[in-house]
């Protein structure tokens, strides 16, 4: 059996208002023919379909358009689970339909717990290996609301919570394995930040969970899974074994990221329940550059930029002196009518002489929501010692407007 994971693919997101549609078809164009070449037969996507709980027409045309693709490759299987950016009845709504075409969707976990698991067949249709498909586990998916506790203790319970799931699910794994007849691999799927997990500034992966225990150790995955397919984190990496792997997402979502390599990993059980793994690097669709420096030193590297004719979006971080509408004004009048586009202009020097954002000229699009909080509390005379238990409940506030199923009705 020849596996595929790949995870946030983030359809619909768009870099400071700039709709990145093109690039989502150009990847999933390019995906159908790496599954062709690559000989898969199941493909894994673990969480964040969706940048958003209710994407556009256009972005559910993309993801609709390419799973039709798929039922034309040489790949039998999709198991689809939903992350944090996903609503859960959104991905779910088409289930049934979808799973005649043996594609398996999972917004949410559902209340019983053998509906996850499922056993794909190899080409001979003989079982070749079983897939506890776990979707991103929502606090009240999983944990009983008790009054009283402290955002640490709900914390505890919540890990606790989770690895009881992987537990139970693995346990349910192996009367299926048995009942099989076959010895075969057992592969689960999860959407959630392991402890020691990496992240970039800009790269957009938002907080999980409130609290501070929000890492779920990987040692709380059963030894029984020959291999752990993650998702949320957009970097790709290993956790703690060479077989719990986070994909990363196959396109940078934001300038911080733009020079990390993307990849999506090819598992190959051929020739056992050890994988022999590859990673295979995603093209890049649109090139994000950053151009960082004064007056000169930006109208050079965009002067040379334009001579290569390439296609790109461009980050400039100006440090210069003179006022950021003059330069904004020349470099507009550089690019236009040529392929580079110019997403937005971060004036370094007022950012950093100033705080005050009438004048320094930082939107909203600069600041996170925690530093939104920083700013409203510092500008209102908060006392410092409130910052805590404030920026605490203000946390809950944003989990449950992320977390809220829009969609539900
Ligand atoms: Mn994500």
């Amino acid at each position: 059996m020849i596996i595929l994971h790949t995870s946030d693919w983030h359809i619909g997101h768009n870099l400071y208002g700039r709709s990145r549609y093109e690039e989502f078809e150009a990847f999933f164009d390019w995906l159908i023919k790496c599954i062709n070449d690559e000989g898969i037969e199941a493909l894994i996507v673990s969480g964040d379909i969706f940048d958003t709980t209710n994407p556009s027409n256009r972005s559910l045309g993309i993801y609709y358009n390419f799973l039709w693709k798929l039922s034309e490759t040489c790949c039998r299987y999709a198991i689809i689970t939903g992350g944090n950016h996903d609503s859960p009845s959104l991905l779910d709504a088409p289930g049934e339909i979808l799973r005649c075409m043996n594609l398996y969707v999972f917004g949410a976990v559902t209340g019983n717990i053998s509906d996850h698991i499922i056993v794909l067949n190899n080409s001979k249709g003989i079982p070749g290996a079983v897939v506890c498909a776990v979707p991103y586990l929502r606090d009240r998916d999983i944990r009983r609301y008790k009054p009283g506790q402290n955002i640490e203790e709900k914390g505890i319970e919540l890990m606790n919570a989770m690895g009881r799931y992987y537990q139970d699910i693995a346990g349910e794994a192996e009367k299926t394995v048995q009942d099989s007849g076959y010895d075969i691999p057992v592969i689960a799927t999860g959407h959630l930040f392991a402890a020691g997990g990496m992240t970039t500034e800009g790269d957009g992966v938002r907080d999980l969970y409130v609290g501070k225990l929000s890492a779920f150790s990987p040692s709380g995955f059963s030894e029984f899974f020959d291999y752990v397919a993650l998702g949320h984190l957009h970097m790709p990496q290993k956790s703690g074994s060479e077989y719990i792997r986070y994909s990363g997402a196959p396109l940078p979502i934001g300038f911080g990221e733009a020079k990390r390599e993307k990849i999506v990993i090819r598992a190959d059980f051929s020739s056992g329940k050890i994988p022999v793994l590859k990673e295979i690097p995603v093209p890049c669709f649109m090139p994000l550059i950053t151009l960082q420096g004064d007056t000169g030193e930006i109208t050079d590297k965009l002067r040379e930029l334009l001579s290569s004719g390439e296609k790109c979006c461009v980050e400039i971080i100006y440090e210069g002196r003179a006022a950021a509408v003059e330069v904004n004004r020349r470099v507009t009048e550089m690019v236009k009518d040529s392929s580079v586009e110019i997403l937005r202009i971060k004036n370094m020097r007022v950012a950093m002489e100033s705080e005050e954002s009438y004048e320094s000229g930082i939107t909203l699009e600069d600041l996170d929501e925690k530093e939104v909080l920083r700013r409203c509390l510092a500008v209102n005379d908060v006392p410092e010692e409130d910052y805590q238990e404030l920026s605490e409940a203000y946390s809950e506030i944003l989990a449950e407007i992320y977390e809220g199923d829009h969609q539900a009705e």
